[in-house]
């Protein structure tokens, strides 16, 4: 139905919408491969962006472009990742056996790499006042959402479960997270092209 949407591989659903204007714009799978040996699947995630937002941003900058123009243009996507739009990354949970210990370590290695990416220097202080989130005693199994939140002036917040449990003020940081998932390398290709189809289709209405 219009009102959620399934991800393939584990039929996890998400709903069209969270919040009051945040749409779900893509929906994808993100695996790890363990020691070389096996795939895991670790989390379904969908993408939220806030439609007015969005609209704003093509109306102020990009007007000119045609929807086809501006699904492929590089410094849109850009300022997309760079710009103060409320959007959410929700996750829910596919591999039931993770600690905390291995989201943290994880989480240094992918968001890590691209803190390096957009910053260049050393962030191991910003790395770490993120990470210093998540507590030994959270237990996220099987099915349990997460959602990373950029709320407005660049503000990462996340919640588990719908509790909040911490935010950090920081624009690169929020830019490196939302590079994972709609960047030139996200972890799932097709999810990035469905957001980028439907952020197009967004601007031409
Ligand atoms: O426990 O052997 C293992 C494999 C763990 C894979 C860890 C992947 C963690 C990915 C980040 C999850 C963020 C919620
Ligand atoms: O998949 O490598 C990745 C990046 C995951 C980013 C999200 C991690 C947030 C997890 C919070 C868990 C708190 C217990």
């Amino acid at each position: 139905s219009s009102e959620s949407v399934a991800e393939p591989k584990t039929g996890f659903s998400f709903p069209a919408t969270i919040g009051e204007s945040r749409r779900l714009l893509g929906v994808g799978l993100r695996k790890k491969s363990v020691l070389g040996l096996k795939n895991i699947d670790v989390y379904a995630f969908g993408i939220y962006a806030d439609c007015d937002d969005v609209k704003k941003l093509v109306g102020e900058k990009y007007s000119s472009l045609a929807a086809s123009e501006l699904r492929g243009n590089n410094a849109f996507m850009d300022q997309l990742m760079e710009a103060d739009i409320k959007m959410t990354i929700r996750l829910q949970i596919v591999y039931g056996k993770l600690n905390i210990r291995s989201v943290r370590n994880a989480f240094q290695e992918s968001v890590g790499n691209r803190l390096k990416k957009f910053g260049g220097v050393d962030n191991d202080e910003l790395l770490q006042s993120f990470t210093g989130l998540f507590k030994d005693e959270y237990k996220i199994p099987r099915s349990s959402i997460i959602d990373l939140t950029q709320e407005p002036g660049h503000v990462l917040s996340v919640a588990i479960e719908g509790n909040h449990v911490g935010s950090v003020k920081s624009k690169l940081l929020c830019r490196s997270i939302l590079d994972l998932y709609i960047g030139e390398e996200p972890f799932d290709k097709n999810a990035r092209e469905d957001f980028l189809d439907n952020v197009a289709s967004l601007a031409a209405h």
